[in-house]
Protein backbone atom coordinates (compact mmCIF):
# COMPACT_ATOMS: atom_id res chain seq x y z
CA UNK A 1 0.00 0.00 0.00
CA UNK A 2 1.34 3.80 -0.93
CA UNK A 3 2.91 5.46 2.15
CA UNK A 4 0.48 8.10 3.01
CA UNK A 5 -0.89 10.47 5.60
CA UNK A 6 -2.57 8.57 8.49
CA UNK A 7 -6.25 9.37 7.92
CA UNK A 8 -9.68 8.61 10.37
CA UNK A 9 -12.60 8.83 8.27
CA UNK A 10 -16.19 8.09 9.28
CA UNK A 11 -18.12 6.49 6.47
CA UNK A 12 -20.48 3.87 5.41
CA UNK A 13 -20.29 0.66 5.56
CA UNK A 14 -22.71 -2.81 4.91
CA UNK A 15 -26.17 -1.87 4.73
CA UNK A 16 -25.28 1.53 5.28
CA UNK A 17 -23.97 1.39 8.82
CA UNK A 18 -21.71 3.54 10.11
CA UNK A 19 -17.94 2.39 10.20
CA UNK A 20 -14.86 4.45 10.69
CA UNK A 21 -12.02 3.68 8.26
CA UNK A 22 -8.13 4.09 10.19
CA UNK A 23 -5.16 4.13 7.37
CA UNK A 24 -1.34 4.25 9.06
CA UNK A 25 1.15 6.50 7.06
CA UNK A 26 2.70 3.14 5.73
CA UNK A 27 -0.28 1.58 5.01
CA UNK A 28 -1.64 -0.58 7.31
CA UNK A 29 -5.58 0.53 8.12
CA UNK A 30 -8.47 -0.67 10.29
CA UNK A 31 -12.13 -0.72 10.14
CA UNK A 32 -14.38 -0.17 12.89
CA UNK A 33 -18.56 -0.17 12.68
CA UNK A 34 -20.23 1.97 15.29
CA UNK A 35 -22.64 -0.98 15.24
CA UNK A 36 -21.10 -3.48 18.23
CA UNK A 37 -18.11 -0.38 19.05
CA UNK A 38 -16.60 -3.44 16.56
CA UNK A 39 -13.67 -3.65 14.61
CA UNK A 40 -13.98 -5.89 11.13
CA UNK A 41 -10.87 -5.28 9.02
CA UNK A 42 -7.25 -5.16 10.10
CA UNK A 43 -4.56 -5.15 7.43
CA UNK A 44 -0.90 -4.82 7.12
CA UNK A 45 0.96 -2.47 5.54
CA UNK A 46 0.87 -4.86 2.28
CA UNK A 47 -2.93 -4.73 2.61
CA UNK A 48 -3.42 -8.31 3.67
CA UNK A 49 -6.27 -8.83 5.60
CA UNK A 50 -5.65 -10.20 9.23
CA UNK A 51 -8.84 -10.87 11.41
CA UNK A 52 -11.80 -13.26 10.02
CA UNK A 53 -15.39 -11.70 9.18
CA UNK A 54 -17.91 -14.47 7.49
CA UNK A 55 -19.05 -14.37 4.41
CA UNK A 56 -22.14 -14.72 5.98
CA UNK A 57 -22.15 -12.69 8.47
CA UNK A 58 -25.24 -10.40 9.42
CA UNK A 59 -24.77 -6.71 9.43
CA UNK A 60 -27.90 -6.00 10.78
CA UNK A 61 -29.49 -5.52 14.04
CA UNK A 62 -29.71 -7.01 16.43
CA UNK A 63 -27.41 -9.92 15.58
CA UNK A 64 -24.18 -9.62 16.20
CA UNK A 65 -21.57 -9.39 13.74
CA UNK A 66 -19.87 -12.80 13.12
CA UNK A 67 -16.23 -12.07 12.67
CA UNK A 68 -13.61 -9.22 13.59
CA UNK A 69 -13.42 -8.50 16.92
CA UNK A 70 -16.55 -8.39 19.05
CA UNK A 71 -16.74 -7.56 22.24
CA UNK A 72 -18.42 -9.09 25.08
CA UNK A 73 -19.90 -6.85 28.02
CA UNK A 74 -21.29 -7.16 30.84
CA UNK A 75 -20.94 -11.16 30.42
CA UNK A 76 -18.98 -13.57 28.02
CA UNK A 77 -21.05 -16.91 27.20
CA UNK A 78 -23.82 -17.72 29.04
CA UNK A 79 -21.82 -16.74 32.01
CA UNK A 80 -24.75 -15.40 34.03
CA UNK A 81 -28.30 -14.63 32.92
CA UNK A 82 -28.20 -12.18 30.25
CA UNK A 83 -28.12 -12.97 26.39
CA UNK A 84 -25.21 -14.24 25.19
CA UNK A 85 -21.83 -12.64 24.90
CA UNK A 86 -23.89 -9.84 27.21
CA UNK A 87 -25.63 -6.91 24.60
CA UNK A 88 -22.77 -4.17 23.85
CA UNK A 89 -21.77 -6.24 20.81
CA UNK A 90 -25.09 -5.50 19.16
CA UNK A 91 -25.73 -1.40 20.22
CA UNK A 92 -24.77 1.61 18.12
CA UNK A 93 -22.15 3.35 20.07
CA UNK A 94 -21.22 6.74 19.85
CA UNK A 95 -17.92 8.58 18.71
CA UNK A 96 -16.31 10.15 21.88
CA UNK A 97 -15.38 13.40 21.55
CA UNK A 98 -14.70 14.19 24.71
CA UNK A 99 -12.33 11.03 25.80
CA UNK A 100 -10.24 11.45 29.32
CA UNK A 101 -6.37 12.02 28.82
CA UNK A 102 -4.06 8.71 27.30
CA UNK A 103 -0.68 7.67 28.25
CA UNK A 104 1.43 10.00 26.27
CA UNK A 105 2.94 7.19 24.58
CA UNK A 106 0.10 6.60 22.31
CA UNK A 107 0.30 10.11 20.73
CA UNK A 108 1.87 8.63 17.50
CA UNK A 109 -1.01 6.20 17.13
CA UNK A 110 -3.89 6.81 14.60
CA UNK A 111 -7.28 6.08 16.88
CA UNK A 112 -10.73 6.47 17.15
CA UNK A 113 -12.60 7.23 20.71
CA UNK A 114 -15.64 5.23 21.18
CA UNK A 115 -18.65 5.04 23.42
CA UNK A 116 -21.47 3.22 24.98
CA UNK A 117 -23.89 4.43 27.73
CA UNK A 118 -27.00 1.96 28.90
CA UNK A 119 -30.20 2.89 27.32
CA UNK A 120 -33.43 2.82 29.26
CA UNK A 121 -34.20 -0.77 27.57
CA UNK A 122 -30.43 -1.39 28.28
CA UNK A 123 -31.35 -0.73 32.67
CA UNK A 124 -34.84 -3.05 32.50
CA UNK A 125 -32.22 -5.34 31.68
CA UNK A 126 -28.57 -4.87 33.50
CA UNK A 127 -29.84 -1.73 36.00
CA UNK A 128 -26.45 -0.22 36.58
CA UNK A 129 -24.91 2.68 35.28
CA UNK A 130 -22.10 3.20 33.18
CA UNK A 131 -19.85 4.68 30.88
CA UNK A 132 -17.96 2.83 28.69
CA UNK A 133 -15.32 4.23 26.33
CA UNK A 134 -13.17 1.96 23.75
CA UNK A 135 -9.83 3.28 21.85
CA UNK A 136 -9.30 1.76 18.37
CA UNK A 137 -5.64 2.23 17.72
CA UNK A 138 -3.12 1.69 15.10
CA UNK A 139 0.64 2.41 15.63
CA UNK A 140 2.76 3.44 13.09
CA UNK A 141 4.30 -0.12 12.42
CA UNK A 142 0.53 -1.47 12.05
CA UNK A 143 -0.30 -3.27 15.46
CA UNK A 144 -4.16 -2.83 16.74
CA UNK A 145 -4.47 -1.63 19.79
CA UNK A 146 -7.74 -1.75 21.63
CA UNK A 147 -8.37 -0.21 25.33
CA UNK A 148 -11.31 -0.42 27.26
CA UNK A 149 -11.89 1.87 30.26
CA UNK A 150 -15.25 1.11 32.13
CA UNK A 151 -16.58 3.64 34.59
CA UNK A 152 -19.26 2.18 37.48
CA UNK A 153 -21.34 5.62 37.31
CA UNK A 154 -23.80 4.51 39.32
CA UNK A 155 -25.64 6.92 41.73
CA UNK A 156 -27.26 4.83 43.86
CA UNK A 157 -24.30 3.53 45.67
CA UNK A 158 -23.84 -0.11 44.65
CA UNK A 159 -21.07 -1.68 42.89
CA UNK A 160 -21.31 -3.59 39.57
CA UNK A 161 -19.75 -7.12 38.48
CA UNK A 162 -19.20 -8.24 35.00
CA UNK A 163 -17.51 -10.20 32.66
CA UNK A 164 -15.74 -9.32 29.52
CA UNK A 165 -13.68 -10.57 26.60
CA UNK A 166 -12.59 -9.73 22.79
CA UNK A 167 -13.90 -12.34 21.17
CA UNK A 168 -11.16 -11.78 18.23
CA UNK A 169 -11.37 -14.04 15.10
CA UNK A 170 -7.60 -14.48 13.51
CA UNK A 171 -7.85 -15.27 9.71
CA UNK A 172 -5.47 -18.41 9.23
CA UNK A 173 -4.59 -21.13 6.47
CA UNK A 174 -6.08 -24.65 6.68
CA UNK A 175 -6.68 -25.30 10.22
CA UNK A 176 -7.26 -28.87 9.67
CA UNK A 177 -3.65 -29.01 8.63
CA UNK A 178 -1.79 -31.14 11.34
CA UNK A 179 0.12 -27.95 13.20
CA UNK A 180 0.10 -26.07 10.59
CA UNK A 181 -1.77 -23.90 13.18
CA UNK A 182 -0.70 -23.37 16.45
CA UNK A 183 -0.84 -21.57 19.82
CA UNK A 184 2.49 -20.85 22.24
CA UNK A 185 2.27 -19.54 25.57
CA UNK A 186 -0.76 -21.64 27.22
CA UNK A 187 0.93 -24.27 27.68
CA UNK A 188 0.78 -26.22 31.31
CA UNK A 189 -2.26 -23.74 31.61
CA UNK A 190 -5.51 -24.39 33.54
CA UNK A 191 -8.68 -24.29 31.64
CA UNK A 192 -12.38 -24.95 31.85
CA UNK A 193 -13.49 -27.66 29.05
CA UNK A 194 -17.07 -25.96 27.74
CA UNK A 195 -17.02 -29.24 25.82
CA UNK A 196 -17.07 -30.97 29.01
CA UNK A 197 -19.52 -29.24 31.10
CA UNK A 198 -16.86 -26.75 32.05
CA UNK A 199 -14.61 -29.59 33.59
CA UNK A 200 -11.32 -28.43 34.62
CA UNK A 201 -7.92 -29.55 33.32
CA UNK A 202 -4.39 -28.78 32.62
CA UNK A 203 -2.85 -28.18 29.07
CA UNK A 204 -0.34 -30.61 27.89
CA UNK A 205 3.50 -29.40 27.66
CA UNK A 206 3.19 -28.57 23.79
CA UNK A 207 1.68 -26.03 21.63
CA UNK A 208 -1.98 -26.31 20.88
CA UNK A 209 -2.50 -27.37 17.35
CA UNK A 210 -6.29 -28.53 15.92
CA UNK A 211 -7.90 -31.72 14.41
CA UNK A 212 -11.43 -30.95 16.31
CA UNK A 213 -14.07 -28.59 17.70
CA UNK A 214 -12.15 -26.84 20.23
CA UNK A 215 -13.84 -24.47 23.35
CA UNK A 216 -11.44 -23.85 26.39
CA UNK A 217 -11.26 -21.29 28.67
CA UNK A 218 -7.79 -20.99 30.07
CA UNK A 219 -7.24 -19.73 33.18
CA UNK A 220 -4.76 -16.99 34.21
CA UNK A 221 -2.54 -17.36 31.65
CA UNK A 222 0.67 -15.45 30.39
CA UNK A 223 0.29 -11.92 29.34
CA UNK A 224 1.47 -12.85 25.37
CA UNK A 225 -0.12 -15.70 23.64
CA UNK A 226 1.01 -16.25 20.34
CA UNK A 227 -0.40 -17.43 16.95
CA UNK A 228 1.67 -19.12 14.57
CA UNK A 229 0.58 -19.87 11.50
CA UNK A 230 3.21 -21.70 9.12
CA UNK A 231 1.45 -22.02 5.82
CA UNK A 232 1.34 -18.14 5.49
CA UNK A 233 4.50 -17.68 7.28
CA UNK A 234 2.39 -15.31 9.94
CA UNK A 235 2.67 -15.22 13.26
CA UNK A 236 0.30 -13.28 15.42
CA UNK A 237 1.48 -11.86 18.89
CA UNK A 238 -1.76 -11.22 21.19
CA UNK A 239 -0.25 -9.31 24.56
CA UNK A 240 -3.15 -8.39 26.67
CA UNK A 241 -3.37 -6.58 30.17
CA UNK A 242 -5.94 -6.50 32.83
CA UNK A 243 -7.18 -9.55 31.09
CA UNK A 244 -6.68 -12.52 33.15
CA UNK A 245 -8.39 -15.74 31.08
CA UNK A 246 -7.78 -16.64 27.94
CA UNK A 247 -10.43 -18.35 25.46
CA UNK A 248 -9.31 -20.90 22.38
CA UNK A 249 -12.49 -21.62 19.76
CA UNK A 250 -12.96 -23.00 16.90
CA UNK A 251 -16.87 -24.71 15.84
CA UNK A 252 -15.36 -27.28 13.08
CA UNK A 253 -17.76 -28.90 10.84
CA UNK A 254 -20.70 -29.75 12.50
CA UNK A 255 -21.19 -26.62 15.09
CA UNK A 256 -20.13 -24.71 10.88
CA UNK A 257 -23.12 -26.08 9.85
CA UNK A 258 -25.44 -24.98 12.74
CA UNK A 259 -24.52 -21.57 12.23
CA UNK A 260 -26.89 -18.99 10.07
CA UNK A 261 -24.08 -16.76 9.71
CA UNK A 262 -20.62 -18.71 9.13
CA UNK A 263 -20.31 -21.00 5.84
CA UNK A 264 -20.03 -24.86 6.20
CA UNK A 265 -16.47 -24.46 5.33
CA UNK A 266 -14.78 -21.59 6.96
CA UNK A 267 -13.86 -23.04 10.55
CA UNK A 268 -10.98 -23.90 8.17
CA UNK A 269 -9.87 -20.37 7.87
CA UNK A 270 -10.22 -18.70 11.36
CA UNK A 271 -9.67 -19.06 14.97
CA UNK A 272 -10.62 -17.27 17.97
CA UNK A 273 -7.98 -16.70 20.42
CA UNK A 274 -9.45 -14.26 23.19
CA UNK A 275 -8.17 -12.15 25.80
CA UNK A 276 -10.60 -11.90 28.67
CA UNK A 277 -12.03 -11.44 32.17
CA UNK A 278 -14.33 -14.72 32.87
CA UNK A 279 -13.01 -16.79 35.67
CA UNK A 280 -12.83 -13.95 38.16
CA UNK A 281 -15.81 -11.38 37.46
CA UNK A 282 -14.35 -8.15 37.54
CA UNK A 283 -16.22 -5.93 40.34
CA UNK A 284 -16.76 -1.81 40.11
CA UNK A 285 -17.72 1.08 43.22
CA UNK A 286 -19.35 3.91 41.76
CA UNK A 287 -16.65 6.39 40.73
CA UNK A 288 -14.18 3.44 40.17
CA UNK A 289 -12.79 2.31 36.11
CA UNK A 290 -11.12 -0.99 34.98
CA UNK A 291 -8.91 -0.95 31.90
CA UNK A 292 -8.58 -3.68 29.52
CA UNK A 293 -6.09 -3.32 26.60
CA UNK A 294 -5.52 -5.94 23.75
CA UNK A 295 -2.27 -4.86 21.30
CA UNK A 296 -2.13 -7.84 18.27
CA UNK A 297 1.00 -7.40 15.95
CA UNK A 298 1.61 -9.70 12.83
CA UNK A 299 5.15 -11.19 12.42
CA UNK A 300 5.85 -11.95 8.82
CA UNK A 301 7.27 -15.21 10.12
CA UNK A 302 6.80 -18.73 11.46
CA UNK A 303 9.06 -20.88 14.04
CA UNK A 304 10.18 -23.28 11.31
CA UNK A 305 11.55 -20.57 9.54
CA UNK A 306 13.77 -20.06 12.48
CA UNK A 307 13.56 -16.42 11.98
CA UNK A 308 10.98 -16.51 15.16
CA UNK A 309 11.25 -18.67 18.15
CA UNK A 310 7.88 -18.26 19.65
CA UNK A 311 9.65 -18.41 23.03
CA UNK A 312 11.42 -15.93 22.46
CA UNK A 313 8.40 -13.64 21.49
CA UNK A 314 6.41 -14.84 24.24
CA UNK A 315 9.93 -14.32 27.16
CA UNK A 316 10.89 -11.36 24.85
O1 LIG B 1 -15.99 -17.89 22.56
C1 LIG B 1 -16.59 -19.07 22.19
C2 LIG B 1 -18.09 -18.91 22.31
O2 LIG B 1 -18.41 -18.51 23.59
C3 LIG B 1 -18.83 -20.17 21.91
O3 LIG B 1 -19.88 -20.37 22.79
C4 LIG B 1 -19.37 -19.91 20.53
O4 LIG B 1 -20.71 -19.99 20.46
C5 LIG B 1 -18.84 -18.54 20.19
O5 LIG B 1 -18.54 -17.92 21.39
C6 LIG B 1 -19.71 -17.70 19.35
O6 LIG B 1 -20.80 -17.21 20.04
P1 LIG B 1 -21.95 -16.44 19.23
O7 LIG B 1 -22.93 -16.01 20.27
O8 LIG B 1 -21.29 -15.28 18.55
O9 LIG B 1 -22.50 -17.43 18.25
Amino acid sequence: MAAGKPSVKLCKGINGLDKVLLREARGSSAEVYLYGGQVTSWKNIHGEEMLFVSSKAFFKPPKAIRGGIPICFPQFGNHGILEQHGFARNRVWRIDTNPPAFPANSASNTFIDLILKPSEEDFKIWPHSYEFRLRVALAPGGDLMLTSRIRNTNTDGKPFSFTFAYHTYFSVSDIRCFSEVRVEGLETMDYLDNLKERERFTEQGDAITFESEVHKIYLSTPTKIAILDHEKKRTFVLRKDGLPDAVVWNPWDRKAKALADFGDDEYKYMLCVEAASIEKPITLKPGEEWKGRLELSAVPSSYCSGQLDPQKVLQG
